[in-house]
């Protein structure tokens, strides 16, 4: 239920945004959180403050058009978003897949304003992205693909105004061909315009590891504050993507036993447990199917095609793919088949309705504003050592996620506490982002 007002501003958001439903859907999860914080702080509805955070400050919408290897030209929509500057110059990644429209870099843009803000470190909100499909093109196309899309993206981008970033469809590969070409067209190695860069070249240890790591940190904060661990838990990834890999990984280490994973061709189903260096070797080495996994893996092992991975019982789920991918039905079948706490990777995995269905279970719920924030925070890192023209340690660089993670776990059971939710994450995470926002953009004017 929204409150008067905030229904109103929502209203408002539908008509002047209309059919960008992912978009409508993110802001009016955050809308529904920061009732309590309208009454306690009227200085915000005065200034529009709401009104103001729902507007992005700058859309940049482009034509991408290059030359695929049978020699046809191709045309694409290149996006960026520069949602929010009030806490420092726009960050967020860029996604290159079929389904990216507006409404989906809108709603992604959205969310990075509050969990950048979650993270402490000084980065406004913003993303981008492509309908570009990645799949089936070879390495030269998309090296082309990427050329073009910085011919216009690098006017727009800077260290002191804009760095994306990876997300779907975009890892260490895209970066370096997306930096190779800012490089060549402004004769600058300016390493803090993007992160996710490789390490021979400017990037950072950990960024790989660290939306994974940070989640799978997140989730332990979250069952240590009940008293109890990953220990010999029964875990499901979705995806076998970036996010995916290194939360298996560090799950693994942390004690848990991750049992099932997918792609958008189905999931495998391992119950000794997945064989992380033969995940890798088939989806970061060859980037082939998910059914190879299982032939290679051998007994006992199977690939349930065109299904989805949420119909497998688990005590901890990690949603690690893409959004709205837990449905009201899917968070009923994992409450029932015992889950106890969900740590989302991905960004908007879970549907209004599942994330309710959860709630009212108890399950411990670390939505992806706070949970997958470990990746943004990491890419600040990145910022600052290229600044400094340092490089840490992999060591150091995992300790300095950990403690953020463990920041940002706190800081939202403390903002629940205080507004009267005790133990609610997504209020938490909403709450504290937004007030963080609010209060550098009353201090900042009218911007
Ligand atoms: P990748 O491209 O590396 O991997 C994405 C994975 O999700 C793949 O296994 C892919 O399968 C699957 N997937 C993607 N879209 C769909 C879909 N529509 N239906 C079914 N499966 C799908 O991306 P990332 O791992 O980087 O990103 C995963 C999620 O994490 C996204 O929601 C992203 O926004 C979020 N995130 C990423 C961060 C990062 O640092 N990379 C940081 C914070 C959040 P297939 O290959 O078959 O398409
Ligand atoms: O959703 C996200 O936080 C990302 N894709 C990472 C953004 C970044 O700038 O590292």
């Amino acid at each position: 239920m929204l409150h008067e007002r905030l229904a109103s501003i929502y209203d408002n958001v539908l008509s002047r945004n209309p059919g960008e439903i992912e978009f409508h859907q993110a802001v009016r999860e955050v809308l529904e959180s920061i009732g309590p914080v309208l009454a306690k702080h009227p200085e915000y509805a005065e200034s529009k403050i709401i009104e103001r955070i729902c507007e992005p400050e700058r859309q940049i919408i482009f034509r991408v058009p290059w030359e695929d290897d049978r020699g046809e030209v191709q045309i694409n929509r290149g996006f960026r978003v520069e949602f929010n500057s009030a806490l420092g110059p726009y960050k967020g990644g860029l996604r290159f897949h079929p389904s990216v429209y507006l409404g989906i870099v809108k709603f992604l843009g959205f969310e990075q304003i509050f969990k950048n803000a979650l993270t402490g470190l000084p980065i406004g909100g913003g993303k981008g992205g492509s309908d570009f499909d990645p799949k089936g093109r070879s390495a030269r196309e998309v090296m082309r693909f990427c050329q073009s899309f910085m011919t216009e993206l690098y006017r727009h981008i800077g260290e002191y105004t804009d760095v994306p970033a990876g997300d779907i469809g975009v890892g260490q590969r895209e970066v370096g061909y997306l930096f190779g070409q800012y490089k060549r067209i402004t004769n600058r190695y300016e390493s803090g315009v993007i992160t996710g860069k490789g390490l021979s070249y400017g990037g950072a240890q950990v960024r790989t590891e660290a939306t994974g790591y940070g989640c799978a940190f997140f989730v332990e904060e979250m069952l240590k504050a009940r008293g109890t661990s990953f220990d010999g838990r029964r875990v499901v990834v979705s995806g076998a993507g970036n996010v995916a890999l290194y939360t298996i990984e560090k799950v693994q280490q942390l004690g848990g036993v991750v049992i099932a994973c997918s792609d958008s061709s189905g999931y495998i189903l391992d119950e000794k447990g997945i064989d992380l260096g033969l995940l890798k070797q088939v989806k970061e080495v060859e980037r082939r199917r998910l059914d190879v996994y299982a032939e290679r893996r051998g007994d006992g092992v199977s690939f349930v095609s065109g299904r989805s991975v949420w119909e497998v019982p688990c005590e901890v789920a990690m949603p690690s793919a893409t959004q709205n991918e837990i449905t009201g039905r899917d968070a009923e079948a994992l409450v029932r088949g015992g889950c106890v706490a969900v740590g989302e990777g991905a960004n908007m995995p879970t549907a209004p309705e599942g994330i309710r269905i959860f709630q009212e279970a108890g399950v411990a719920f670390g939505p992806g504003k706070a949970a997958n924030a470990g990746g943004v925070a990491t890419s600040a890192l990145e910022m600052q050592q290229n600044a400094s023209r340092d490089s840490w340690t992999f060591e150091f660089s995992e300790q300095r996620l950990r403690e953020i993670m463990c920041d940002i776990h706190a800081r939202c059971l403390e903002t629940a506490d205080e507004y009267g939710m005790p133990g609610d994450y997504v209020a938490g995470a909403n709450i504290g982002g937004f007030k963080q926002v609010a209060d550098a953009m009353l201090s900042l004017g009218l911007i």
